[in-house]
């Protein structure tokens, strides 16, 4: 049974598939908890999780213009300087159900919960890739950074994705070999012992059970890279795709949604304010710089409160959390509805709906996110 090894998860998790395990962070915890807890931390797996025995574990870093090193868990926490990332995780399919009104995608279905924070720690790539030898003299003939997971399928494909060089190598880019999560081991669905967090780059891109470090003229040949992590036009689908058009998702768009109050809230008829909050991210380390809620189809905004989770000056890495108080119209047919939407520091904005953004594989939606309550 190659499910064998799958780890206990927390009961609250909110579960999309079985086998491989997928299951998004609760909603109550992702509006409140600027870290996300490692149990509630939402789960991607595309295949069975792999046993690993930490002592025997090593990661293999090679390629063109590099010495071939092998690196234990060992040699990893004593040779290099351990450093510290606060990141939020975002899978490039996160509200995907959206799409699914405008026409049927391909894709686990789900909702706002595809997200999560944490602290992260480890060693810095720039730093292991330096060891192997990689400086400026070798660089030209390298233009990307792949990764490969010790979890395969029945073929022995393994997991696999690439970053740019210039992501890798920069100290400022913060990209690590993560060994810890919240001050603790790596949990076994999120990658232990090691995994790469490439803050502000989608989560497919931080490969989990690192067995690889491969420098290379070119991306990952894994299907990951080449045939699913992208996006087109709405007039592209599955019968006239071709998937080498489009450049897979690194950095990510601006995204938002309301955490609280949750679709389908009853609210009394006398009620004249609602406390909204929920989270806004972008991708690229850009911070957020406003968020904007409505209560009457876009004509009149309200400007949240923001709450950034650390972030640093052009290195915003984390999330951030918001609130406002909105006052509310009069019903109609018992409902309102609430809209959100942020700003990023590029003066990047969500589109208002998801049709004009629809894509095959369902990625990348960052529509106007939208939660109706009803009114008695
Ligand atoms: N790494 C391996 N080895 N195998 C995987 O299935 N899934 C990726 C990425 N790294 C994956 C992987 C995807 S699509 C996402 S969104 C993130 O891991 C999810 O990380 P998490 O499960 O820790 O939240
Ligand atoms: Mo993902």
């Amino acid at each position: 049974d190659p499910y064998a090894n799958e780890p206990k998860r927390h009961p609250a998790l909110v579960v999309r598939s079985q086998q491989p395990f997928n299951a998004e962070t609760p909603v109550d915890v992702l509006g409140t908890s600027g870290l996300t807890p490692n149990e509630l931390f939402y789960v991607r797996n595309h295949l069975p999780v792999p046993h690993v025995e930490p002592a025997s574990w090593s990661v293999r870093v090679e390629g063109e213009g590099l010495k071939r090193v092998e690196l234990s868990l060992k040699d990893l926490t004593t040779k290099f300087k351990k450093h510290t990332v606060t990141a939020t995780l975002q899978c490039t399919g996160n509200r995907r159900d959206q799409f699914n009104d405008v026409k049927k995608v391909k894709g686990l279905e789900w909702g706002i919960g595809a997200i999560g924070t944490a602290e992260f720690s480890g060693a810095r790539l720039s730093d292991v890739l330096a060891y192997a030898g990689l400086d400026g003299d070798t660089i030209d003939e390298i233009e990307h950074i792949q990764f490969e997971g010790l979890d395969s399928d029945i073929s022995g494909t393994c997991y696999g994705a690439s970053i740019p060089i210039s992501k890798a190598m920069s100290r400022h880019e913060d990209v690590i070999l993560a060994y810890e999560m919240n001050g603790k081991d790596l949990p076994l669905d999120h990658g232990y012992p090691v995994r790469i967090i490439a803050p502000g780059i989608t989560g497919a891109r931080c490969v989990k059970w690192l067995s690889r470090i491969i420098a290379s003229k070119e991306e990952s040949q894994s299907h990951w890279q080449q045939k699913d992590y992208k996006s087109f036009s709405p007039s592209v689908d599955w019968d006239n795709v071709d998937w080498n058009s489009a450049p897979a998702v690194q950095e990510t768009n601006v995204q938002s949604a309301i955490c609280e109050p949750r679709p389908g809230d009853i609210l009394e008829g006398s009620t004249d304010e609602v406390e909204v909050r929920g989270y806004a991210y972008s991708g690229g380390g850009h911070a957020i710089v406003r968020v904007d809620v409505s209560a009457d189809d876009g004509e009149t905004w309200i400007t949240a409160e923001l709450e950034p989770v650390y972030n640093r000056r052009s290195r915003n890495w984390a999330w951030t959390l918001w609130h406002t108080t909105v006052p509310l119209p009069e019903a109609k047919d018992g409902r309102v509805k609430l809209i959100c939407r942020a700003v990023d520091a590029n003066y990047n904005t969500q589109p208002e709906s998801p049709a004009g953004i629809w894509n095959l594989r369902g990625v990348l939606n960052n529509a106007w996110h939208e939660v109706v309550l009803s009114i008695e």
